[in-house]
């Protein structure tokens, strides 16, 4: 059986120009990556519940609201996360391995100036990631500037509050040449 260049070369998300099969900007495909994944580190569980004037009001679940609808506005699907060990942050990379994985948006928390682990485990994503913080960490104390995500990060977000979420998913959806 012949293969034409869209079935050969599974669409990587990268969005790289003149490498992107199928056409797959104008035509929505089963095979395109359509899912972003949404991970949250540490402590964002009591997100609006603690240090409002600090991170805000809205809560964790406002945020994924936002999030999924977000999403929704460029036809993605969503895996949106939450967790306070480590070990499951780097689980849950791995599964965003998946082919299906149209980027990867992670608000590292305090493991952003700790965790080779999840730095190691970002390393394996060949899909675009975005980190996202809340606060703007360079305005705060100076041990939060050091970012090992960062390294790894296509686009780095900090200071818009949550909006900082959908902004980064708006990013990933350009990226990828998503369209609204
Ligand atoms: O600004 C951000 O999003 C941070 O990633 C939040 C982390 C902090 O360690 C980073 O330096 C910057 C802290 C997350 C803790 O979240 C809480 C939310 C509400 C109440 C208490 C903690």
């Amino acid at each position: 059986m012949r293969l034409s260049l869209c079935e050969a070369v599974p669409y990587n998300g990268r969005g790289a120009a003149g490498n992107r099969p199928c056409g797959a900007i104008d035509r929505p495909d089963a095979r395109m990556p359509n899912t972003i994944f949404v991970l949250n580190g540490p402590n964002l569980n009591l997100l609006g519940t603690r240090e409002p004037d600090l991170y805000g009001r809205a809560t964790l679940a406002d945020v994924e609201k936002l999030c999924r609808t977000t999403a929704q506005r460029f036809r993605l699907g969503m895996e949106f996360r939450q967790s306070n060990h480590e070990g499951e942050i780097v689980d849950w990379i791995h599964q965003a391995r998946a082919e299906s994985t149209a980027g990867l948006i992670i608000n590292p928390a305090g493991y952003t100036t700790t965790s080779v682990a999840i730095l190691d485990a970002l390393h394996t994503i060949a899909a675009p990631i975005v980190e996202v913080h809340i606060t703007n960490i360079h305005a705060r104390e100076p041990f939060r500037r050091h970012s090992y995500v960062s390294r790894v990060a296509r686009g780095v977000i900090c200071g818009f509050g949550v909006e900082g979420y959908a902004l980064a998913i708006a990013g990933v959806a350009a990226m990828i040449g998503a369209k609204e």
